[in-house]
């Protein structure tokens, strides 16, 4: 975030060095380097000695260091970081080496591009911000001590759960509610049990989203040798051919694609915007975003879960144009990497494999049959969905692997700009179209229009505030009637603010479509989404207080 533009298009490598002291107090300990997010690919050096590699750019990754560390002087970390995408990364990118002859004519030496040149573009619409987003970690831990834990609780109170140590030491555990009153108490590495009057954790417009702590202590020769507190939920993800149930209660998603984005530091994480973020969500009156369109911060899940919000997860695979072998074992792997790390919040209420994958072409069905096994496997408590875009209910090729299906559409933008009129049976005829032939639940993940903030133009036109209001209005029209046929299962506009992208003809410093600016200041939008959004959330509180005892809804799990 420099003010140099050769930095800013910089591809290639770039160096982090920093000096850090572990205190002579600590030999004995075991310590590990944690990086929360390093985009697109790292190796990390310690002292001058290469320790580890990762692929991948907003999933966590660690090392041990312990022999390695100096203790009671300085070390050195050093972190190499390339941000180049290829046809084998994960998002892809679109690389072009240019290694051209010179062409002489006459008395003119000629080439058409610097020679050795090179250019390097994402298959997103977003700026591919790289290097360290996101913080770095010390971890010091006793010589044993528990790894992770992992717990799935349902709302009426029952529970699995596993603790690890990768040793076989003795465990002992409790379970605390919000106001630290023990509810449970056992012993065991894994097994399961079952808390009376629990208080589940609901979506906000649904109820409280009560929170409870794992607490597992580890004893080696009857000495408690580390404790490990986890928060964590008491909640339930089902599903019919039309609904998304919470806790046997439908739910309606009301919601938002985001991004992680400041005009002052890219994709780097801050709290500070985290907090506006998620206190305008909750002002629009929202219950729900998706994290496109990769895994966002750590701590942003804990703040979900205690807002309240409703996640849809997404893995960083958007816009995938091939499907080879090799991406498919990356991909999986960062969908572990994801499960893994978000597993026990209650708030993820679903995992989204990509964003608009090309799946039309035959290949992708292997492809994403893995994926969604995979899911199924590590997670059999939530649904797994894929965003559709470029693909329809006739052509796509893996809708039916799934859970719940999502789409985006943008009738008035993309498809018929100018027709305003024409939204409201197009969107109908296409999602229709989408609910006949899989019989899944639908969500329409993305529609929406560009706003330049203050740009204002009666009668309306594309970039007006005014277009933009417009269209949300005629999609909410269409929304309305796939709700009332029971064919939605939420909606989402694209985009919360405005976001930078890549230059490009269509984008004028970067995506318009917020209903915030970048500066996070509504636009004309915002409010009309905002009505809306807090009428649907009310109606949530309604239907919650109407519905319980009166209607008994079928639902399965997937297995
Ligand atoms: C999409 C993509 C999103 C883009 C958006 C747009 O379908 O999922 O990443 O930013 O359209 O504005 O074009």
């Amino acid at each position: 975030m420099t003010a140099d533009a050769t930095l800013r298009d910089h591809i290639g490598w770039v160096w982090y060095e920093k000096m850090h002291i572990v205190p002579e107090r600590d030999v004995g300990m075991r310590h590990f380097l944690r990086f929360s997010s390093v985009n697109y690919y790292g190796t990390v050096y310690l002292n001058g000695q290469e320790l580890i590699s990762h692929v991948g750019g907003h999933l966590p990754f660690e090392v041990e260091v312990t022999d390695r560390l100096l203790y009671g002087s300085a070390n050195k970390i050093t972190v190499a970081v390339n941000n180049t995408l290829s046809w084998s990364t994960i998002p892809q990118g679109d690389f072009n080496y240019y290694n051209l002859q010179p062409k002489v004519i006459g008395n003119w030496t000629l080439t058409r591009a610097p020679e050795g040149a090179f250019t390097d573009i994402g298959n997103f619409d977003f700026f591919n911000y790289a290097g360290i987003l996101r913080s770095v970690y010390i971890i010091k831990v006793p010589k044993k001590h528990i790894k992770d834990i992992h717990i799935m609780a349902e709302h009426r109170g029952s529970f699995i759960y596993e603790v690890s140590t990768g040793d076989v030491d003795e465990i002992e555990f409790r379970i605390l509610d919000d106001d630290e009153n023990e509810v449970y108490s056992g012993s065991g590495a894994e097994g399961k049990g079952q808390v009376d009057g629990v208080r589940p954790w609901w979506p906000r417009g649904m109820g409280n989203p009560s929170l409870y702590v794992f607490e597992a202590k580890l004893i080696v020769n009857s000495q408690v040798v580390d404790i490990y507190r986890e928060v964590f939920g008491f909640r339930t993800v089902t599903w019919s051919q039309d609904k998304i149930f919470i806790n046997d209660r439908p739910f309606y998603c009301i919601g938002f694609g985001m991004h992680e984005d400041f005009e002052i530091h890219g994709r780097g994480f801050d709290r500070a915007v985290m907090t506006k973020d998620l206190n305008l969500l909750e002002w629009m009156g929202g219950n729900c975003y998706r994290t496109t369109h990769y895994p966002y911060d750590e701590e942003r899940m804990r703040e979900n879960d205690r807002r309240g919000i409703a996640i849809i997860a997404e893995t960083p695979a958007v816009g995938l144009k091939g499907f080879p072998k090799a991406n498919n074992l990356l991909h999986i792997k960062m969908l572990e990497d994801l499960v893994s790390r978000d597993k026990n919040h209650p708030s993820i209420i679903m995992w989204s494999l990509a964003n608009e994958p090309h799946t039309e072409k035959k290949e992708s069905r292997n492809y994403f049959k893995a994926l969604v096994d995979t899911a199924h496997a590590l997670d059999p408590t939530r649904p797994v969905t894929t965003v559709y875009g470029p693909t329809n209910s006739g052509n796509d090729q893996t809708a039916d692997l799934l859970d719940i299906i999502c789409v985006n559409r943008y009738y008035g933008w993309y498809i018929n700009m100018g027709s305003l009129d024409w939204v409201n049976s197009s969107l109908i005829y296409d999602i229709a179209q989408w609910k006949e032939i899989f019989r899944k639940p639908i969500i329409i993940t993305e529609y929406g229009a560009d706003s330049i903030s203050g740009l204002n133009q009666e009668p309306s036109i594309d970039f007006s505030e005014q277009y933009q209001n417009e269209i949300i209005m005629k999609t909410h029209e269409a929304f309305d009637v796939l709700r009332q046929q029971n064919i939605l299962a939420g909606e989402m506009i694209w985009n919360f603010a405005d976001f930078m992208t890549g230059m490009s003809t269509t984008r004028a410093v970067g995506n318009h479509k917020g209903v915030f600016t970048r500066n996070r200041q509504a636009k004309m939008a915002a409010y009309t989404l905002r009505k809306r959004y807090l009428g649907l959330l009310d109606q949530t509180e309604h239907a919650r207080q109407y519905t319980t005892h009166r209607y008994r809804y079928h639902y399965h799990y997937h297995h």
